[in-house]
């Protein structure tokens, strides 16, 4: 199957949403009936207000238009109503980001490693994730791109593969969330792509293996698992508590293929974990990155949207929309995380130019007072969240349906426009750290602030690597793995705004990969430093280069009919999931 057939047949449309009008939170003028001219004073500033709360209510724009201008949101004034842009193929990028796919694919399936879970691309070596064999990792996470990009030969070899060679009867522990987003999500989504069922009895088979996993007196499955035993289990990591994203980024996969076999039990895990997650306190909306799987509660721990954090945020708006707008409670999950985000994340560089998440660390006085230290480190993980934030604009931020493209003001409300805005800064942030000797951005940067105590002329004033100096070996945070968050992020904000910068900061970005990863023999490697030119690589191709990155960008240049946000879902590892209309509602 090619990409023509995964076209919607209509002209592509905004995302169509239900969404409820706002409360009217006029109180009674009954209620304040006047005892005296105070009083008489209260009840027609009471009147007035109620007049006025109705008048928003029949016509947000009142609010939200000079609000727009206030903010200096980027969003355009062009006529409202359901616009229908026409964001066509640019033909010979989209075939650019074929052939890398194929240049990556080719020496990892034809040449060295078909059917290992990992690729060196220097030593033309595969490795497993375990001792007891591979399960598919790279194959799978790679075979939806395939049916995307129409490789009718590449797609067939794999397809074979999964067929005949595939096992999860592996005696070993596996990461319980890779597993999920990865071979999972990737089996799940090449049955959407396709309809070929061979992928629901393999995708049956791995989650039936997994299940054992989540059986801990709070639901939270366990990092690992073992696939042959059927078993879950602690490692010696973190103390046997498990990351705050992984438990909460494996509903879209369960839930999905709960819908396609009609068996509740998977449908059952996924939201017992947000039920756990939810009961357990967040006063801010803000999770910390470490939960305890025995009680449930979050453990004294980092906040942040990077690592361990980021994608509960990311799969707290894809739930809503997975369940199609049906299940309020994700919504509001959503929106109170976004509200804390906003209130204590988001800040801006010294210099006042660039919009970045902070990272909030605990720290315990001798006497156990315990307050929270604002960290400037920023990785490039949560590159995914400027889209993130435009989506969930025009969806729980939407004033009424549809949203055009690109939104225009009168479309969102307040919370809509304020999240539009910081995804958009945030975007042109991770854009800026590209600014490189590789146009490449590195894993994890620091922003200026006014008391780093930083100084020196070639210091610069909005970001830096930190640990790294000319003539020393690079610090980890220097490299960059062939991530896909940027681009992803790129994707989504072009789809949502018709907008060329997002093309050509998105072939900017293919380019530098081009330049400087690609290995002429076959492959992609990671690079150790970003600043150095000619780089140094890393013998590693990561598979989210053929799931993600090279996915995203893919799309970024397709016509925008190819899997239209209004259908699909993509699982945080860009498998695209179809929206479904489910029968149940959670009941937490
Ligand atoms: C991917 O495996 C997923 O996107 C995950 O959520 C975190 N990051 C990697 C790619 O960077």
């Amino acid at each position: 199957m090619g990409a023509s057939e995964l076209r919607k047949r209509s002209a592509p449309t905004a995302i169509q949403r239900t969404s409820k009008p706002a409360k009217d939170t006029g109180a009674s003028p009954q209620a304040a009936k006047p005892h005296s001219s105070s009083g008489a004073s209260a009840y027609l500033v009471l009147v007035l207000l109620s007049a006025f709360a109705y008048l928003v209510y029949r016509n947000p724009t009142i609010i939200t238009v000079p609000l727009a201008e206030f903010l200096g949101t980027d969003i355009q004034e062009q006529p409202a109503g359901p616009r229908v842009v026409n964001l066509t193929t640019d033909v010979p990028k989209r075939d650019a980001v074929v052939a890398a796919f194929r240049h990556a694919w080719l020496a990892y399936a034809e040449r060295d490693a078909m059917g290992d879970d990992e690729y060196h691309p220097i030593s033309h070596k595969g490795t497993n994730l375990t001792e007891a064999g591979g399960i598919g990792y790279t194959v799978v996470d790679s075979i939806d791109t395939m049916l995307i990009m129409g490789l009718h030969d590449e797609y067939a070899r794999a397809r074979d593969w999964i067929v005949n060679k595939m096992s999860f009867e592996r005696d070993g522990d596996f990461n319980t969330f890779e597993t999920t987003i990865r071979v999972l999500g990737g089996l799940l989504s090449a049955y959407a792509l396709s309809r070929d069922p061979m992928y629901i009895d393999k995708a049956k088979d791995l989650a039936d293996r997994m299940m054992p996993a989540f059986d801990t007196p709070s639901g939270l499955p366990l990092s690992y698992v073992n696939l042959a035993a059927r078993a879950g289990s602690k490692t010696a990591d973190n103390n046997g508590l498990v990351s705050t994203a992984e438990v909460s980024t494996l509903q879209l996969e369960f839930r999905y293929l709960s819908y396609l076999t009609g068996n509740e039990a998977y449908w059952d895990v996924a939201e017992k974990v947000m039920e756990t997650i939810k009961g357990s306190s967040l006063n801010t909306g803000l999770a910390a990155i470490f939960m305890n799987p025995e009680d449930g509660r979050f453990v004294m721990s980092a906040i942040r949207l990077g690592s361990r954090g980021d994608s509960y945020y990311e799969y707290l708006l894809k739930q809503y929309i997975q369940t199609n707008f049906t299940e309020p409670v994700y919504k509001e999950m959503y929106e109170f995380a976004m509200n804390g985000v906003q209130e204590h994340l988001i800040k801006k560089s010294r210099s006042g130019r660039l919009t970045y998440t902070s990272e909030l660390i605990p720290e315990r006085s001798p006497s156990g007072h315990v307050s929270w230290r604002l960290q400037p480190k920023q990785d490039h993980l949560i590159c995914f969240f400027g889209g993130s934030l435009m989506l969930g604009a025009v969806t729980t931020g939407a004033a009424g349906q549809p949203v055009s493209i690109p939104p225009h003001s009168k479309h969102l409300n307040p919370t809509g426009l304020r999240d539009w805005k910081t995804g958009v800064e945030l975007i042109e942030t991770c854009m800026r750290t590209h600014d490189t000797a590789t146009g490449l951005s590195p894993e994890i940067v620091h922003f200026r602030i006014p008391s780093d105590g930083l100084s020196g002329s070639n210091m610069p004033d909005d970001w830096y690597i930190k640990g790294a100096r000319a003539g020393q070996p690079a610090p980890y945070d220097a490299r960059y793995i062939l991530r896909p968050e940027t681009v992803e992020s790129l994707f989504i904000a072009y789809r949502l705004t018709g907008d060329q910068r997002y093309r050509d900061y998105g072939w900017q970005i293919f380019q530098a990969i081009e330049r400087h990863c690609k290995i002429e023999t076959g492959g992609y490697a990671s690079i150790i430093n970003v600043d150095q030119v000619p780089v140094e690589y890393e013998d590693k191709m990561e598979t989210f280069l053929m799931s993600e990155t090279l996915k995203y960008l893919y799309l970024l240049f397709e016509d925008a009919s190819v899997l239209p946000l209004s259908e699909y879902v993509f699982n945080t590892e860009a498998h695209p999931l179809p929206i479904i209309n489910p029968t149940r509602r959670a009941n937490f």
